[in-house]
Parts: C-alpha cells; structure tokens; sequence
C-alpha cells in the first residue's frame, strides 16, 4: 500500500471541530475567491456575446451587401424560373435555360471561380460560376461546397467551352451559371461514389475490385445513376416495349394471369410456397398452363409481359429466383413452323429495331463493357435455323462427342451451348439462332412428341451469344395424349391442381405453339454484360432479397 493510502486521522479544519477563529478567515478568502472568479465568467461571457454581435453583424453587413443574395441558397417560395430543360435538348444557341440536375462533382477553384459538373440520367455537363456583378463570392463559396449528388435547380447561359469539357457528356457546351438553388441536400458521406460505380465490376491495376458488384448491387440506387446503368435499363425497357408493339401490331392481345396459383404444377421442385391463409399457395412458374387456358378460351394470340419465380438454388451469371417472363401463345393453321417462324422474326424485329433506336445507350454501355463486342445479327434479316441434331453434329466436328443417351436424353450442357455459340458465330456470323426438334426426353409434358419421330417433340429454344434466352413448342392440345404424356412423365392427370388446366383441353382446343423469352437475358446476352444481375433493376437471387 502507498503511504499516501494510508488511514489517517482528519485534521480539526477538515472536520469543522474545534478551529472556528480560523475557520471565520476562510470563508472570507473563499467568497472572495468565488466573485473573482463570476467576474471573470461574467467577463468572458461579455467578450463572447460582443464576439458573437460582431460576427452577426458582420455576417448581416456581407449579407446586406451580398449583390447575390437572391440568386443562391434554399429555392424560393415563389419560384419565377423558366420553364426547366434536359441537357438533350440544349441547342448550339446562346440562349438563357433553366435545369434541375444532381451535382456530380463541385469544385472550388478560387474565391472568384467555381465549376459544377451536372448530371441528369447519368448524361453531364459542366457548368461555371465566377465573381462578376452580381455574382458574389458568397455565391461562389456556396456552388462550390454543395454536396455531391444534391438536386439543385440551375439557371445559366449556355455556352461553347474554349476547349471540349472531356469529362462530360455534353461536351461542346457549357452553362454558365446565373442562379443556383438548392431542391434536395444530398447526404455528406455516400455509401459509395456514383464515378466509382461507372466503371465495370472491375478489377483495378493490382487486380483488387474498386466497387464490387456486392456493395453496387447494395446501393442499387446509386448505382442506377451512373450512365451505363441508366442506359442498360434503357434497354430494358426498349425489349419489353419492342415485344408489345410486335405483338399488337400481329393482333395478340395482352394478357394477365395470376402469379399466386394453387398448385405447382408444371414443374418439380423450384416452386416458391406462400402462406395463402389457411392453406398453401405458390408464387407461378412461369403463364404456361394460363396461357393455353385462354387459347382453349378462344383467344387466339395473346402474349404477356410479367415477373417469374423461380426457386432455383442456382448461383450463376444467369440465373435469377424472380425474372421478367415475355410470354406468348398462338394458334397456326397447318404447321407449328408458323409459329415459329413468328417468333424467328420478333426477335430479329426486337434485336435490329434496339440497334436502331437506342445505338447511343449501347455505344455508352460498350464503353464500360466492350469485350463481347457488337451483337451479330443473320445480315439477311431471317434468323438461322438448325436441328438440334444438327447442332449435335457440329459439337462432333468439333472434337465433343455426346453419347447416343446424351443425345437424346440430356441435351447440351451450358458449356457445350456457349461452344455450339462459337461455332455457329465462325460458321455463319450471327450471335442469334434457333436450334428446333429437341429430344422429347428434355422437355415439358405439354411438349407435343415430332410426328415422324417420337424421340424428337416439335420444340425450339432460341439462343443468343450461345445461350438460352427462349423456350417454346408446340403443345399437345389433345386431352387423351396430353394426360398420355403426363404419364409418361410420371404425372399424375389427377393430381389437384391439374384440374382445371386438363378441363380447358375436355372442350376442344386448337392447334397452338408459344414461347418464354427472359427479358433479363435478352438485355444481357445483347449487350455482352458478364451478369444477368446487372440487367435486373433489383435482382433477386438465393443470396439477395434487398434492395
Ligand atoms: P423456361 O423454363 O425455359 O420455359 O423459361 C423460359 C425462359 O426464361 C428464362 N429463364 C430465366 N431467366 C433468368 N433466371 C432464371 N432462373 C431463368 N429460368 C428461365 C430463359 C428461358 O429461356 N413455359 C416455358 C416456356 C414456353 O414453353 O412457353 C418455360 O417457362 O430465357
């Protein structure tokens, strides 16, 4: 134990006891002490309050002189701005604009000069501030430290920059900025750097990731700002748009068919149950069994364009528990080749007319994904057909033997398909194709077995950069032979569920034929993007069920 710990008896002060006379002095010193010390307080309390009144006043003196008080800060209240622009239409002219845009980078390059990079649907343009009546350096100082990703509302000259701004979309015209308001404050410290995100889920120099497809995928928000992803979605929205106007423009008529269904039907396992009350329900497979319902309903043509579930626990670049399904199913007159043949031409109409309509977003996606190249299109316009045994042969040409079982019982494995890809881009020059007859042994129990050979079904798959992006067949429309085939399949025609699915074929149905298309897939494969997940606006995989 230190000394200083040790017990000691208290001194007669400390206990008040028997010292009074001294005791009557140290009151004194102490109150003496203690309005010293509320002088001092009282002093340094003054000087801080007349510190405070002249930086106010100072404050309200630069205000007062502020030549640009009104032309910057918190948007008014009565707003007198023109009408707003998009940087798309800005036109060579000198001309006075009003936009409303996101601060992609702000600068403070002096007291007298300031740059804003603008950016609006991931598109930029550079915008200048510099001091000169009215502008202020108040103004300046506040353009300069607005926070990157804010929504501000810019007025501003346009103008052509002595040198073309090379950071920015628009590179041929600046604005020079009159007014400059602030509409959404965005948040100091982001999740991740929209500019980080615009590079590919790339690697850096030393091969460590920059911003992984994790974290962009975690901040899809800010991911879907930079200019690729604006112009992948873009593109997404051109397939399904493409896909409508073809159908509508055949006579098809759009459809919606329930995703909450009561059985799972049409496959085995990959099914996704839900609580549906006080009984089980599952999220649907795919339109199939509604779709030829409504042609056993006499509607002839009608295709749809909705989500698709999947309980698939495949972790691949490729595969998505929840996808958007372009669906559709067609009666034909004397041969299911009219169907396909129907669906050879939606997607050379759908693939050609992207090329066509939106050759600036894929001109700006290549620059973040260039390595699979253009996407090659059948130069005369029709799409290459070939046999599933066909494509058997050339895989044999090639050194990949697939055993008699193989062939007819397994079909190609994805290795196998993107090869078949490669050798059908160096034989005839397309990256899209057809492969029909399929083994029936590899596909659906709806699938109606070829005629002339019962080995083989009359079914497609469409491929694109050798992979699957479509799925069709003609369809048994027989009730005898379709509850054949489920059998055959080991499928019981009894089971609930089947039901009212097998009713619809009790009272005569036509011919038909259709189609799934993955539109998540359709995007990927045609822009040559490594990941299905950056082709989906919030992908959901067995890992990711946020955003
Ligand atoms: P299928 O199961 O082959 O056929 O699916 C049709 C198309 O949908 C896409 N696709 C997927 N996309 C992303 N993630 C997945 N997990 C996934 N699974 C499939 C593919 C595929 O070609 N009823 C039939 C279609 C029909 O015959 O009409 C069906 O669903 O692009």
């Amino acid at each position: 134990m230190a000394d200083s710990e040790l017990p000691t008896r208290p001194k007669p002060e400390e206990t008040g006891a028997a010292a009074a006379p001294a005791a009557e002095g140290d009151s004194k010193n102490a109150s003496k002490n203690a309005a010293k010390k509320a002088a001092k307080e009282k002093a340094k309390a003054e000087k801080a309050a007349a510190r405070a009144a002249q930086e106010k006043a100072q404050a309200a003196a630069q205000e007062a002189n502020d030549t640009a008080k009104h032309l910057y800060g918190k948007l008014p209240e009565s707003d007198d701005a023109n009408p707003t622009t998009r940087f798309t239409d800005f036109t060579d002219e000198e001309k006075e604009v009003t936009v409303v845009a996101r601060v992609d980078n702000a600068r403070v390059q002096s007291a007298k000069l300031a740059f804003l990079m603008l950016r609006q649907q991931g598109q930029k343009i550079q915008a200048v501030i510099a001091a000169a009546e009215p502008i202020s350096r108040q103004m300046i100082k506040f353009t300069g430290g607005l926070n990157v990703n804010s929504i501000v509302k810019v007025t501003g000259l346009i103008k052509k920059p002595e040198i073309p701004i090379s950071s920015a979309t628009i590179q041929h015209l600046e604005i020079h900025i009159r007014k400059v308001y602030m509409i959404s404050e965005a948040a100091q410290m982001l999740p991740m750097q929209v500019k980080d995100a615009e590079r590919p889920p790339p690697v850096d120099a030393d091969g460590a990731p920059i911003v992984t497809l994790k974290t962009r995928l975690d901040n899809r928000v800010l991911d879907l700002q930079t200019e690729t992803s604006q112009a992948i979605t873009w593109i997404s929205s051109g397939v399904a748009q493409l896909f409508s106007e073809y159908m509508i423009k055949s006579g098809s008529r759009w459809i919606f068919t329930p995703k909450l269904v009561g059985a799972a039907t049409e496959g085995g396992s990959n099914v996704f149950e839900v609580k549906y009350f006080k009984r089980t329900g599952y999220l649907a497979q795919s339109p199939q069994l509604y779709k030829q319902m409504c042609i056993a309903g006499d509607m002839e043509n009608v295709f749809e364009i909705a989500p698709v579930f999947r309980a698939e626990d495949s972790n691949t670049h490729r595969h998505l528990t929840e996808f958007a399904g372009l669906d559709f199913e067609k009666t034909f007159d004397k041969h299911y080749h009219e169907v396909l043949e129907f669906a050879e031409d939606l997607l050379v109409f759908i693939l050609s007319q992207l090329k066509e309509r939106y050759a600036a977003q894929i001109a700006t996606i290549q620059k973040s994904y260039p390595k699979a190249g253009d996407f090659k299109l059948p130069k005369n316009g029709k799409a290459l057909r070939l046999n599933y045994m066909d494509g058997v042969a050339l895989l044999k040409e090639a050194g990949v033997d697939m055993s008699e079982q193989e062939r007819f019982e397994n079909d190609f494995s994805t290795a196998m398909e993107k090869q078949l890809g490669q050798i059908i881009r160096d034989k005839y020059d397309t990256d899209f194709y057809v492969l029909d007859k399929f083994p029936m042994a590899v596909r659906p129990f709806y699938t109606k077995a070829d005629p002339s050979d019962a080995r083989f079904s009359n079914s497609y798959d469409f491929f694109m950069r050798g992979e699957e992006i479509m799925s069709g067949a003609q369809r048994i429309n027989d009730i005898a032979e379709l509850e054949e085939s489920m059998r055959s399949k080991g499928l019981d025609p009894t089971q609930e569920g089947f039901e009212d699915y097998l009713n619809a074929f009790r009272q005569g149905c036509p011919p038909h034929a259709g189609g799934g298309l993955g539109m998540n897939r359709i995007v990927m494969f045609f822009l040559g993007l490594p990941n299905v997940r950056l082709a989906s606006l919030f992908p959901r995989d067995p890992q990711r069920l946020r955003p």
